[in-house]
């Protein structure tokens, strides 16, 4: 043998050694939280109001929940079901697992009404590019979600069931809170028509006096909890003044660019 074949023998060798070992790390790191960032302390469902977040909408297209049936949905949407710890901080972009939207083909028509994304932006996923909001949903967070939720069907799914469960557009509906763009509600009477109906306790966001984001906050095993806060700065719980509104909000007057661009998109 001379010695140009041993050497490329020698390097074939390598390279197949490297590869198999490369691809058996991929494989462990999907399935492992990464080793810096520590078990999550509990669950926090992120709800988003439309009519609030969509007035911030400049284009329609096919995938922006605000511009469906010519208007915002009327009724809260999941942002995200996202594990917290205590301190008020999260783990993020804990494995390497890719979002593979055919695993949640079954849950299509519900997370289509649901749990929209309510631009047409594409966020930045954990490993570089850039792809749909369930794909940062799941990436960012879902991947933090073990030991308690372990695979990303199980993610959508359980952010659903537990949206279903804490029907809080049909809670404050009972109650009165309705949406509107004329009436404002006391804040007070909407925290207080959620814990009679489930007791717990919401953290409200506001922009302005309107409502932008719901947050209810869970133990690992889904009984009603407070969420954290990270400061002493943040513990009021909210961000709202003492009146607020639900406002709701037409796509309409966006017109035919955004007909046109659901045909490309
Ligand atoms: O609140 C602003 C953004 O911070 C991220 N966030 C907030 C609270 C929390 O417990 N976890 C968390 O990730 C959210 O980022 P996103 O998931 O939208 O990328 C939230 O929008």
């Amino acid at each position: 043998m001379t010695m140009a074949l041993s050497i490329s023998i020698f390097a074939l060798l390598l390279i197949t050694f490297t590869v198999a070992v490369a691809s058996t790390a991929d494989v462990d790191s999907s399935l492992l939280l990464s080793s810096n960032q520590r078990e999550f302390d509990y669950f926090q469902l992120a709800l988003q109001w439309p009519g609030t977040y969509c007035r911030t909408t400049h284009k329609c297209c096919q995938k922006n929940g605000c511009c469906r049936n010519s208007g915002a949905p009327q009724h809260f949407t999941i942002h995200g079901l996202w594990p917290d710890y205590n301190d008020g901080t999260w783990p993020s972009c804990c494995t390497k697992s890719n979002f593979d939207e055919k695993e949640i083909s079954t849950l299509r028509k519900d997370l289509d009404e649901y749990w929209p994304s309510l631009s047409c932006g594409s966020p930045s996923s954990c490993h570089g590019h850039k792809g749909s909001f369930w794909g940062h949903e799941w990436e960012k967070h879902g991947t933090c979600s073990s030991p308690v939720v372990k695979d990303e069907y199980n993610y959508f799914r359980t952010g659903l069931t537990v949206y279903f469960k804490y029907n809080i557009t049909e809670a404050l509906s009972d109650a009165g809170y309705v949406p509107s763009n004329s009436e404002k509600y006391p804040l007070g009477g909407i925290i207080s028509a959620i814990e009679n109906a489930f007791h717990i306790s919401p953290t409200v966001v506001c922009s302005g006096d309107a409502v932008k984001e719901l947050n209810l906050c869970f133990y690992k095993d889904f009984k009603p909890r407070d969420c954290a806060t990270r400061s002493r700065m943040d513990n009021s719980k909210t961000s709202c003044p003492k009146f607020v509104s639900l406002p709701t909000y037409d796509s309409s007057r966006l017109g035919i660019v955004g007909a046109l661009e659901s045909f490309v998109i």
